[in-house]
C-alpha cells in the first residue's frame, strides 16, 4: 500500500468515526428504556455472569424466538460479549427458560400453585436447586409468558438487583392493555405532538420500516397487547382490502411480540365504501355487510382483535342517526366478530349538542341505563374523567356504576391539554390517583382500579386503554420524559395497584442511571410535575380553560363558540359574585351521579376536596378557605405556586447534569425553559382575565404579569400541532 492509499483509508475511517458519533448522538433516546450498555458494577457483574454462564432455552414458535432473540440481545449487551445459549438441557445450565409443559415434573410440582396463579400471561423468576446446582429458571405457561418474563429479567439486570434468592411470580391483573393511536390515513396525528404517524400506509405492506418492530419491542418490554392502528375520528377506507393488507403487514410484525391489532370502525362504512344506502344497524344488509367484512377481515388478519368505536360523539355517525341505540349498534358489531372472537369496543366519550345539561353528566346518563344489554363481546371505554383529559378531574361516575358491564378505562398518554410535548408531566401521578379513588359501590374499597381490573364485579374481561404519545420524532415521544408516561401507562395496565413513584424510580434507573444521586431528585421533579401543571393551569377545580381547537395555552375568555360547552367560559362561569361551576342539587346536580356517601363529600364546600371545589361548587371570591385564605387569593397564589414549581423542577435538574451526557441534560433544560414561560403565560392569562370579575389585587408573593389582558387574548396559534 502507498503511502496516498493509506492516508485515503485512514480518511474514510475517520469520517466513519464522525459520522457514527454523530449518529449516536442524533440518536439519543430511540432505545427508549430498552438500551443495553454494559455493566460496569464490579460486585452485580461476576453474579450476572455466574448465571448466564450456559443457558438452555426452550425455543419452538415464534414468540420464543423473539424472547430467545430478545435475551441473547441483552445479555450480550448488558455483559458485553456474546451469551452461551443451548437449545438442549443440561445439568451444567445456570439458567434455564423453559415453559412448564416443558420441564421435568418434579421440578414443576414444588410450586404448581404458582403456575395456577400466573394464567396465560404471567411468568415465574426462580432460583432453583437441582442435583446441588444452582439454576435461574424463567418459567410461564405459554409462549407469551417466557417473552414478558424475559424482558422482566433484562429489566432487573438493568437496575443491578441481585438474583440471589429470587423469586417473582408476576402475571397482568388486566387482560386487555392497549394503545389507541388517534393516527390518520395521511400520517397526521390527531392530537399527536411527536411527529407524524408510524404507519407508512403508502409504502405498506412491501416495505417493513424495522421501526415497526422496536415499537413492537417496546410495547411487549412493558406488557402491552392490543394496538388499535387508527384515530376514533375514523375513515372507512382502513376497512377496504387494499388498507387491510397493509394492516395484516403490521400485525405479522407485531404478532411474535404478542401484540394484536384493532382497527377503528366507522360506522357509515356501508355506505361509504360499501355502497350501501343506509349504516342502519337493525338493517338486514347492513347486517349482511358487517358480517360480510368481518370475514374478509379475519381471512386476512386470523388474529385480528376487533373494534374500537366511537359513534354519535363529535359529528361520527352512530346507531342514533337512525333512531337506534348504543347498543343497538355495538350488538350488531359484535355480532358480526363473534364467530372469530372479536371484541368490539364502544366509547362512552359522547355530549350532544341537543342536549342542554352539564356536559359532564351526559355520559353516565346515556350509558347506565344500558348496562347489561351488551353482548359479552362488547366493552364500554369510559375517560378517566367525566369533561376530557383535563389536568385534573374527579374519576368518571360510571366506574362502578355499571356492574354488568365490562368498562374499559381510557386514559391519554398524549398530552393534549397537559403542554403538548413541551412540558415535562409524569402522567402515572395522574393515572394512580383515578385507578385509587373510591367509588363506595360496594362499600368501602370499591376502588376505579377494582372496577377496571374486573374484581369488584366478576367482570369476565378487562382492559385498560391510552391514547398514545407516539409519533415519528427520533425520540419517539417529543419529550424524553413523556418516554415515562407511556412506559407508566404499560405498567399500570399490568397492574393498576404499582405506586407511581415505584414506576419513576423504574423507568429512571432503565432511560438514564442507577445512580441515586441523580434518581432520588429527578424523581422528586417527575413526581412533582402533574401538581405543577394543575396549579399552572386549572387549580381548585378549574377546568377546560385551554385556548380553543389546538389546545394550546391559555383561553378562558373564549365565549362565541357555536356550542355553549366548547367555551371555557361554560366551564369556570366566573362573574362578578364568584366563579366555580355548581354541580350540587342546587347546579347540575352532577353529584348525584356517585354513589351517596361520595355525592355527600363533593356536596358540602367543607367536605369538597379542595382540588375539586370549583368543579363542583360555584363560590364567592371571598369565600374562605380551610387555610383561611380568601378564594380570589387562593386561586392567585396557586398559579403562582406552580410557576414556582416549574423554578424549582429547573433547578433540581442541573443537578443532573454529572451524570447523563449533555444532550441529554441540554434536550431537558431547553424544553423546561419552554415549560416555565408557559407556565408563567398560564399565570399572567388567567388571573388578568379572572381579576375583571373579582376586582381585586393580587396577594403578596404573585409576581405582577409583564403584559396587560388584551395581548394575552390576542395571541392566535394557526399551526399549533396536533389539530
Ligand atoms: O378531547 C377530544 C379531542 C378530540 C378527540 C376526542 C375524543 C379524537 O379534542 O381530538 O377526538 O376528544 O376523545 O374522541
Amino acid at each position: 500500500m502507498n503511502i496516498s492509499a493509506a492516508q485515503v483509508k485512514i480518511f474514510y475511517i475517520i469520517t466513519f468515526l464522525v459520522i457514527m458519533n454523530s449518529n449516536a448522538q442524533s440518536l439519543e433516546g430511540y432505545d427508549l428504556w430498552l438500551g443495553y450498555s454494559k455493566i460496569e458494577d464490579p460486585v452485580i457483574l461476576p453474579e450476572y455472569q455466574r448465571h448466564t454462564k450456559s443457558i438452555f432455552f426452550n425455543n419452538g414458535s415464534a414468540v420464543l424466538e423473539t424472547a430467545q432473540k430478545e435475551l441473547v440481545r441483552g445479555i450480550d449487551g448488558l455483559l458485553g460479549q456474546p451469551s452461551n445459549i443451548h437449545n438442549s438441557q443440561s445439568l451444567l445450565n445456570t439458567m434455564w427458560v423453559s415453559k412448564k409443559m416443558d420441564l421435568d415434573k418434579d421440578i414443576v410440582k414444588p410450586f404448581k400453585a404458582d403456575f395456577e396463579q400466573i394464567g396465560k400471561e404471567g411468568f415465574i423468576i426462580k432460583s432453583i436447586t437441582v442435583n446441588d446446582n444452582s439454576i435461574l429458571l424463567i418459567t410461564a405457561n405459554e409462549d407469551i409468558g417466557i417473552l414478558y418474563g424475559v424482558f422482566k429479567l433484562l429489566q432487573l439486570m438493568k437496575m443491578h438487583k441481585s438474583f440471589e434468592g429470587i423469586n417473582i411470580v408476576d402475571v397482568p391483573k388486566i387482560e386487555l392493555r392497549m394503545l389507541n393511536h388517534w393516527d390518520n390515513l395521511d400520517r397526521t396525528v390527531e392530537r399527536g405532538y411527536a411527529g407524524f404517524s408510524l404507519w407508512n400506509w403508502q409504502k405498506l405492506p412491501e416495505y417493513i420500516d424495522p421501526r415497526y418492530e422496536d415499537y413492537a419491542r417496546a410495547n411487549a418490554s412493558i406488557g402491552i397487547n392490543a394496538t388499535v392502528l387508527t384515530n376514533v375520528n375514523a375513515n372507512s377506507l382502513v376497512l377496504t382490502s387494499a388498507y387491510l393488507d397493509k394492516v395484516a403487514a403490521l400485525a405479522e410484525v407485531f404478532r411474535p411480540y404478542g401484540i394484536k391489532v384493532y382497527l377503528t370502525a366507522r360506522f357509515s362504512a356501508p355506505i361509504e365504501i360499501g355502497g350501501l344506502n343506509t349504516a342502519d344497524p337493525l338493517d338486514k344488509d347492513v347486517i349482511e355487510w358487517w358480517n360480510d367484512r368481518a370475514k374478509k377481515i379475519y381471512k386476512i388478519i386470523p388474529d385480528f382483535g376487533g373494534f374500537l368505536v366511537k359513534a354519535n360523539s363529535e359529528g361520527q355517525p352512530g346507531p342514533q342517526n337512525y333512531g337506534r341505540t348504543h347498543v343497538d349498534g355495538a350488538n350488531m358489531l359484535a355480532n358480526a366478530l363473534r364467530p372469530f372472537n372479536g371484541m368490539v369496543i364502544w366509547r362512552a366519550f359522547v355530549y350532544s349538542e341537543l342536549d342542554t345539561t352539564d356536559r359532564a353528566k351526559q355520559a353516565f346518563t346515556e350509558f347506565v341505563p344500558y348496562d347489561g344489554n351488551f353482548l359479552d363481546n362488547v366493552l364500554v371505554q369510559v375517560k378517566n374523567g367525566p369533561i376530557d383529559f383535563q389536568p385534573r378531574e374527579p374519576f368518571h361516575p360510571t366506574f362502578g356504576a355499571m356492574p354488568n358491564t365490562p368498562l374499559v378505562m381510557e386514559f391519554q398518554i398524549t398530552q393534549e391539554y397537559l403542554g403538548f410535548s413541551s412540558h415535562l408531566v409524569f402522567l402515572p401521578k395522574l393515572y394512580e390517583e383515578v385507578l385509587d379513588a373510591e367509588t363506595y359501590r360496594k362499600g368501602k374499597k370499591s376502588t376505579v382500579a377494582q372496577v377496571i381490573d374486573g374484581s369488584l364485579f366478576n367482570s369476565k374481561i378487562s382492559g385498560m386503554a391510552g391514547v398514545a404519545n407516539i409519533g415519528t420524532d427520533l425520540n419517539w415521544t417529543g419529550h424524553p420524559f413523556a418516554q415515562a408516561n407511556w412506559y407508566g401507562f404499560g405498567r399500570l395496565a399490568w397492574n393498576p395497584y404499582l405506586s407511581s413513584e415505584a414506576i419513576a424510580e423504574e423507568w429512571l434507573r432503565l432511560t438514564y442511571s442507577n445512580n441515586s444521586e441523580f434518581v432520588e431528585p429527578v424523581k422528586s421533579i417527575m413526581i412533582s410535575s402533574r401538581e405543577a401543571v394543575v396549579n399552572y393551569m386549572t387549580p381548585l377545580g378549574l377546568h377546560h380553560l385551554m385556548d380553543t381547537g389546538h389546545h394550546y395555552g391559555p383561553g378562558p375568555w373564549v365565549s362565541d363558540l357555536s356550542r355553549p360547552e366548547w367555551n371555557p367560559t361554560y366551564y369556570h362561569q366566573a362573574d362578578k359574585d364568584g366563579i366555580g361551576f355548581d354541580r350540587t342539587p342546587s347546579g347540575s346536580n352532577a353529584t348525584s351521579q356517585y354513589s351517596s356517601e361520595i355525592a355527600e363529600i363533593f356536596n358540602a364546600p367543607e367536605t369538597c376536596p379542595e382540588e375539586y371545589l370549583l368543579w363542583f361548587h360555584h363560590l364567592p371570591w371571598d369565600y374562605k378557605l380551610k387555610n383561611g385564605e380568601i378564594l380570589w387569593d387562593a386561586v392567585a397564589l396557586k398559579y403562582q405556586e406552580g410557576v414556582d414549581q416549574v423554578g424549582e423542577m429547573i433547578s433540581i435538574w442541573k443537578q443532573a447534569k454529572t451524570y447523563i451526557s449533555d444532550d441529554q441534560y441540554n434536550e431537558v433544560r431547553m424544553l423546561l425553559e419552554i415549560q416555565l414561560k408557559e407556565a408563567k403565560w398560564w399565570r399572567n392569562a388567567c388571573l388578568l382575565y379572572f381579576q375583571t370579575f373579582s376586582g381585586k389585587k393580587l396577594p403578596p408573593g404573585v409576581e405582577l404579569p409583564e403584559e396587560n389582558l388584551e395581548f394575552y387574548r390576542s395571541l392566535k396559534f394557526p399551526y399549533a400541532p396536533g389539530n
